[in-house]
């Protein structure tokens, strides 16, 4: 198996918990798309309530993410529930962190679709006392109590990079498809990458940047415009799940097939017949599932005030284990994992 090693101790439970979350995947995270769904509590009360917002709902990478948030926030014994936008959009984000703040949720659990745009709603929202962790993608820290990433932004960017490497050698064109232009983890993966190759590859040259927004249908028709206007592209990584599966969908059918690699960040599940076909030969990802987990935890402990966020302070996140607060109030949960033919049929999510 091509698998970037593990880290730690902590990166094998990762693993471990993400096979476990696979396996156990009936219980599916709740999709209401109303945030007055929201079984809110008083911000002040012993009871916990913790409402999900992803960037946008109908993803598979957020739905299993949420299954995780939710997993944990009943294990704590609390309410949860999920609300967001269906489209990556900030201005769509404010206006759900505003309902939750008038609710007076316990807690958010967010991967925001802009680093500032959600600043003063969220600032209102702790004022009333809602504790809020970042996932997946960051705010500003000022805005928000903790952020809980799935691994070194630097540690994925080498990831996909080095897939394609291994793939189409260490010259040529290539071209990036990235989500949403403003979300942070996005331009960290995507900078990351450029910082990598220009140290590593000098002879790789990132010709293309271009955005789909997490939206299938933008995500095809740029990758096709991509590869029309760019015929000599030996290669795309595609740093959003959403990307990934749709550019594979596009070139699968197309006269690219077999010239030009696609790899990237992807779910298992809807980039598996991309591997069968040999569309995709190998893909990164981490764990979803242990980014909500984790982070629904770093809630509960926020409330009852065993942790403020501050590096150095210690929690427990159930099945995952000890977690130590590292510098700006950052969490990791792991390490990416490289998916391939030899170990795609042990993931379901
Ligand atoms: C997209 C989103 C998300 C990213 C995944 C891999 O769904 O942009 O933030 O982490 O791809």
């Amino acid at each position: 198996m091509n698998t970037l090693p593990l880290r730690s101790r902590r990166g094998r439970a990762a693993l471990a918990a993400l096979l476990a979350v696979a396996v156990g995947f009936t219980a599916a995270g709740c999709t209401g798309t109303d945030a007055n769904a929201t079984g809110s509590t008083s911000a002040g009360s012993e009871a916990l309530s913790i409402a999900y917002l992803p960037k946008l709902l109908g993803n598979p990478y957020f739905d299993n993410a949420s299954k995780g948030a939710k997993e944990a926030t009943t294990a704590l014994g609390g309410t949860f529930t999920e609300v967001g936008p269906a489209v990556a959009a900030a201005d769509a984000q404010v206006s759900y962190i505003n309902t939750l703040a008038q609710q007076q949720v316990g807690g958010v659990v967010l991967s925001a679709s802009d680093p500032s745009a959600l600043g003063q709603a969220l600032t209102t929202a702790r004022e009333a006392g809602t504790k809020v962790v970042t996932f997946d993608s960051d705010v500003e820290p000022q805005y928000r109590d903790m952020f809980v990433g799935p691994a070194t932004d630097e540690s994925i960017s080498k990831a996909m990079v080095d897939q394609l490497v291994a793939q189409i050698g260490d010259s040529g064109d290539i071209a990036i498809l990235g989500a949403s232009a403003n979300a942070a983890n996005q331009n960290a993966w995507i900078g990351g990458m450029n910082t990598y190759i220009a140290s590593n590859f000098p002879n790789l040259k990132v010709v293309d940047t271009f955005y789909g927004n997490d939206d299938d249908q933008m995500s095809f028709d740029k990758t096709a415009a991509s590869l029309q206007k760019n015929p000599n592209l030996k290669g795309i990584i595609a740093s959003t799940n959403v990307g990934l599966a749709a550019a594979a969908r596009y070139i699968s059918q197309s006269s690219f097939k077999g010239k030009v690699a696609l790899t990237g960040l992807g779910t298992p599940n809807a980039t598996k017949a991309f591997i069968q076909d040999g569309t995709v030969k190998s893909f990164v990802l981490f764990s979803p599932a242990d980014m909500g987990y984790l982070a629904s935890y770093a809630i509960d402990a926020l409330r009852k005030g065993t942790i403020t966020g501050t590096e150095g302070d210690k929690f427990s996140a159930g099945r995952l284990g000890d977690y130590t607060v590292g510098a700006n109030g950052v969490v990791y949960v792991g390490a990416p994992i490289i998916f391939d033919a030899s170990n795609i049929d042990q993931y379901d999510f």
